[in-house]
């Protein structure tokens, strides 16, 4: 029973955290699928044959057994010699390490359930068996201690066991959550935009080792919310409410969204807890409909100068009304490089707004849209202290060499990617030990509200350590800010420096 319970404690507890990491991390699904792969054809067949779809059903009920018989006979030997006993369990949980890694969709890190399940299992054998009665032979007549260590024996063991199926159940609703909305997601084939993005030009991505592309691939791209599970959100249940200081207030759905008039934009996203030099900042292609025409079929009343958007967990951004319905593409979007948005992205709909940090108008799982005032309404950040309006500040920064580095002898390769959005990037300048700004070469100019990137090679590099510095001048001849600024309460500025050494 000891050993039981505590294989049971494993499964469920590593199940359980299982939830944060690749579906294929919970061990028992893995070793299930890992048996699959390497089941020969013909047993397959076989099981498909006798059971249909209820194979898999069949497969867990075996690998459940076994693992059923494996823990008792642990648990069997466990009070002889404790030692042998964790040496099972080991290699117990290296066969389940290895199941897992040999998954295609998991890498080193989903072994953490596992691993993390390991000890919690470990733990519960050594101490169920410490508690095991001196004898569990029945108890001399007259004797009553035995009958109370039993009890608590019992407690014990049923008490992980519940521990332990209470976490993966209460998890495993959550990953249910996750799924309806994972499973809507992939089923959303995207309708193509009526205003396509013109092609990248082949200048757009320098391709310098050390720098990042030009669009951030989206599971690269960097994620910041105040959201502690990511909201799931069934696209079929989502609506955006437009109302507030205008003449018609209205709704709109999901299927209203995807039947009006798209448009694709390449946009640069920056946080505005970006320290110089550092990586809150990315690339992508966005697609979705101008806020703009949004708010214009509302009919927004005069005096009101804001737009506090919303989203389904409470977070809010108050945008300049101005900003909004200018000429600009700020875009109530759905798609993300070609993708619909994925869940850690807002999905299904976010704003992007070309020029604005993300926390005064980036608000993702957006479900409500109030024009007012910024005399009358203050936004999540706001109330804490961060600036209510927050116009992006331009910056550059060097990603190549990195801090630090030991190059060897020979031409140095700069290079790097600076920003303005809706401005535009005119010039990036490298100075070396402090010596005279030399200008870099810059990739092509795909929009004004996208980054650039930038290359400057340097060949009479001398051994020894070094500085370099960059600064960046926008598209109206303004040169970037040295003043050196931390991110509260509106954004980092300063130029980037950084050392390296020559061998
Ligand atoms: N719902 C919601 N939207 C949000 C936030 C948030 O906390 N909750 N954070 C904002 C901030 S501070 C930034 S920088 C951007 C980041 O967007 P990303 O995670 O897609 O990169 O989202 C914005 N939208
Ligand atoms: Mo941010």
């Amino acid at each position: 029973m000891a050993g039981v319970s505590s294989a049971i404690v494993l499964f469920t507890t590593a199940h359980a955290v299982s939830t944060f990491y690749a579906t294929a991390s919970a061990p028992l699904v893995a070793l299930g699928s890992a048996i699959i792969d390497f089941t020969p054809g013909w047993l397959k067949d076989l099981a498909i044959n006798i059971f249909g779809t209820n194979d898999k059903l069949f497969l867990f009920g075996v690998l459940s057994v076994a693992a059923v018989l494996f823990a008792a006979l642990i648990g069997r030997f466990a009070r002889r010699s404790m030692a042998a006993a964790t040496i099972a369990v080991l290699i117990l949980a290296a066969v389940l390490g290895v199941a897992v890694l040999s998954r295609s969709a998991t890498s080193l890190q989903d072994i953490v359930p596992t691993l993390i399940g390991t000890v919690l299992g470990l733990g519960t054998l050594k101490m169920l068996v410490a508690l095991v009665p001196d004898s569990i032979l029945p108890p001399e007549e007259g004797s009553a201690a035995p009958a109370i260590s039993r009890r608590r024996f019992m407690f014990a063991a049923a008490g992980s066991v519940a521990v332990g199926l209470l976490a993966a159940g209460s998890t495993q609703a959550l990953r249910g959550a996750r799924n309806v909305a994972e499973m809507a997601r992939s089923a959303l084939g995207l309708p193509p935009a009526k205003m396509k993005a013109a092609p990248l030009p082949s200048g757009a991505d320098m391709n310098i080792p050390g720098v990042s592309s030009f669009l951030t691939p989206s599971k690269d791209f960097y994620r910041i919310d105040t959201a502690l599970s990511v909201p799931k959100i069934d696209p079929q249940q989502w609506t955006l409410r437009i109302h507030g200081m205008v003449e018609e207030e209205y709704s709109l759905n999901f299927s209203d969204l995807l039947g009006m008039d798209l448009v694709e934009h390449y946009l640069t996203l920056t946080c505005v807890s970006n320290p110089v030099g550092g990586d809150l900042i990315g690339n992508a292609k966005w697609l979705g409909y101008p806020l703009r025409d949004l708010l214009a079929r509302a009919k927004p009343l005069q005096g009101a100068d804001m737009v506090l958007s919303t989203s389904i967990d409470g977070f809010s951004a108050s945008t300049p009304l101005e900003i909004l319905t200018d000429n600009r593409q700020a875009l109530l979007a759905i798609g993300m490089n070609d993708e619909p948005l994925p869940l850690e992205h807002g999905f299904p709909a976010r704003m992007v707004v070309p020029g604005l940090y993300g926390y005064v108008s980036a608000t993702k799982w957006v479900v409500d849209l109030e024009v007012t005032r910024f005399q009358d309404k203050t936004a999540y950040w706001t109330t804490r202290g961060w600036s209510a309006k927050g116009p992006i500040k331009m910056s550059s920064r060097i990603e190549t060499p990195r801090s630090f580095a030991k190059l060897p002898s020979g031409p140095i390769v700069f290079g790097g990617t600076a920003w303005s959005q809706h401005v535009g990037i005119s010039k990036v300048e490298i100075s070396i030990d402090g010596g005279p700004w030399q200008e870099a070469t810059l990739s092509t100019d795909v929009s004004v509200d996208t980054w650039r990137q930038w290359r400057y090679e340097w060949k009479g590099a001398a051994p020894g350590n070094h500085t370099a510095t960059v600064r960046a001048t926008n598209s109206q001849g303004e040169l970037q800010s040295e003043i050196t600024a931390a991110p509260a309460p509106n954004g980092s500025s300063g130029w980037h420096r950084l050392q390296f050494s020559v061998e």
